[in-house]
């Protein structure tokens, strides 16, 4: 075999980096922050329109602006950084060669490609269709096309990170089942690839739709399939944030899961139930029965819901056990105390952890059972809710393991290092805002995507409750305070990759890239003790607590709009 692949060993990490797997890590990472900074641009103008009191843009604008902060975001951002940790749970992780990394850089192009394309659509093609794109509302089909082209391309990286695993095996980098991240992945790559089938099966008809090869679309099938689609999705961005936490923690402490086997059942679940939750999404739609919704949103969805929550306990009892094994035992919460949380490796993730478990997985499971749907359906309250899952958890983990990929892979030093230390909490404090206030606002009835939060130029006049007027202005503000934090780690970034100080091929960075893990013996001793993760078991316990009176708290409110009494 002619492998005349050139490697380098990272002096920090003791990491083999294959040249091309590293070149297309920084690639698709970098096209990442590029779109996270346009969709985050977007965002802005979307926060300050549904600020009543700055109300920025007109309708025209307002939806154009919130299509492309839906799809740069979620799509771009998002799916570009995910190609990017797939390729480095794989071939960097295992210390193999990429498969294919010609296939690699056509992968990236058809993403770029489709990413513009895309772009141009929604903004000079008159297609502010919204993220969704519910057909029979039409886009123009260059809209379709982008999407399918980025989608081809990321299947493509899908595959390639399937083919580096085959060459690892083969070439025999690494021993006895692969790690636990790189089986993350593996989990991510698996829905990835449903996840684009599904897309392919509902935007391909659609885009011959626009082509006039198709008559019509049925707008219940396309729900349902757009949505096994657009669920699926989020599962991939799940998988692959609680890849990042498990990386964390044994980067940041060494850390090793509580229980392998556990771990990866938990994943394993993701894919076996995971697309039935996509019914959650349906629940008011009038053509599927009500049997169908209520078995897969309760009996199947709360399966996925529990894998994450053995992630959500797993990932922070790991970090307490390695910080217990190196001796901080004193009361229930020294580990935590003593943790680096001027460290944004850290501090981000441990923002994730908490922002998606108590904001976004409590307030995903209410919305998604039944009754409780109806309370809240089309309201603020969603995109309240998706942004602690997809921002407080996916973003902010991403952003977190940046922090630490970027001097690796780049061999600069971070500049601005006290915004870095920062970052974290300006952007968590204010994403926490954008997500309690939309879903509060949404709990009084706001509607979703609506350019006019007061409804002033309305035909028909309506008044909301003066509060839910003044938690859009909280909202507003919480928008302006995200939007400084996202800033601030975009130009960290950007500016690191131009102007940090260059740290050379054999030299090392003056802090720890990698903790050393605590000793076996270290790890006896603390099993002796016989509390190896109180603290995050009494964590674990407010965040039931929270759990249960937040949902009957919602159920009360369902019963008290019934005025029947
Ligand atoms: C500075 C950061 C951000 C701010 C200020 C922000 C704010 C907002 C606001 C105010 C809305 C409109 C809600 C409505 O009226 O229906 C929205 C929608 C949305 N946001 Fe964000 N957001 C930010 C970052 C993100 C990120 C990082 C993601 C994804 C990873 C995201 C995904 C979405 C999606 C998918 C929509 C819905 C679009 C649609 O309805 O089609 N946002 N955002
Ligand atoms: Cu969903």
């Amino acid at each position: 075999m002619t492998n005349n692949a050139i490697f380098r060993t990272c002096p920090d990490t003791g990491l083999r980096f294959h040249g091309p797997a590293e070149t297309l890590i920084k690639l698709n990472a970098v096209a990442a922050v590029v779109f996270l900074l346009v969709g985050g641009i977007m965002g802005i103008g979307v926060g300050l329109t549904r600020w009543p009191e700055v109300h920025l843009l007109g309708p025209q604008d307002f939806y154009t602006t919130l299509t492309s902060h839906g799809i740069n975001v979620l799509i771009f951002w998002i799916i570009f950084f995910e190609i990017a940790a797939l390729y480095f749970v794989s071939s960097v992780v295992l210390g193999c060669r990429l498969a294919t990394p010609k296939l690699g850089y056509l992968a990236f192009l058809l993403m770029v490609i489709g990413a513009l394309v895309n772009n141009y659509a929604v903004w000079s093609l008159s297609s502010a269709v919204m993220m969704t794109s519910y057909a029979p509302m039409p886009a123009h089909w260059a809209f379709y096309l982008g999407l399918i082209l980025f989608a081809v391309g990321a299947l493509i990286g899908c595959f390639i990170f399937l083919g580096t695993l085959v060459i690892a095996k083969k070439e025999k980098t690494y021993e006895g089942s692969i790690p636990l991240v790189t089986f993350g992945g593996l989990t991510a790559c698996i829905i990835a690839i449903f996840t684009i089938a599904s897309g392919a099966i509902i935007l391909v008809p659609t885009l011959l739709w626009q082509l006039g090869y198709v008559s019509n679309i049925d707008a219940g099938v396309y729900r349902l399939i757009w949505w096994a689609f657009g669920h699926s999705s989020q599962q991939i961005n799940v998988a692959t944030h609680v890849t990042v936490w498990y990386m964390v923690g044994a980067l940041v402490f060494g850390a090793k899961p509580l229980s392998e086997k556990v771990s990866r059942f938990a994943f394993v679940l993701y894919i076996a139930v995971l697309q039935i939750a996509s019914a959650h999404h349906l629940l008011v739609d009038p053509g599927v029965g009500t049997e169908w919704k209520i078995f897969n949103t309760s009996y199947a969805m709360y399966l996925a819901v529990m894998a994450s929550m053995v992630h959500g306990l797993t990932v922070p009892g790991s970090m307490e056990a390695a910080q217990r094994a190196r001796g901080y035992t004193n009361g229930l919460f020294e580990w935590l105390r003593k943790a680096p949380w001027g460290n944004p490796v850290f501090s981000s993730t441990m923002i994730s952890i908490v922002g998606f478990g108590f904001l976004g997985g409590i307030s995903g499971v209410m919305m998604g059972a039944e009754q409780l749907n109806l309370i809240v359906h089309n309201t603020l309250y969603v995109p309240g809710h998706f942004h602690a899952t997809v921002v407080l958890g996916t973003t902010l983990a991403f952003m977190g393991i940046t922090y630490w990929l970027v001097p690796v892979l780049f061999r600069r030093e971070l500049i601005l290092t006290s915004w870095c230390k920062w970052q974290p909490y300006i952007f968590g404090l204010g994403m926490t805002g954008v997500s309690v206030f939309m879903m509060g606002a949404g709990t009084l009835g706001l509607p979703r995507r609506h350019w006019d939060a007061a409804f002033t130029s309305s035909s028909f006049p309506y008044e909301f409750p003066s509060s839910a007027m003044a938690l859009m202005s909280l909202n507003g503000l919480s928008v302006v305070l995200a939007a400084i934090g996202g800033g601030m780690f975009c130009l960290v970034i950007v500016g690191t990759l131009l102007f940090g100080k260059k740290v050379g091929q054999e030299e090392t960075f003056p802090r720890v890239m990698v903790a050393t893990p605590p000793t076996e013996a270290q790890y006896v001793t603390l099993h002796r003790s016989g509390n190896a993760i109180s603290g995050t078991l009494l964590l674990a316990g407010v965040f039931l607590i929270a759990f249960v009176v937040y949902y009957f708290i919602n159920w009360k409110y369902l019963a008290e709009t019934w005025g029947m009494s």
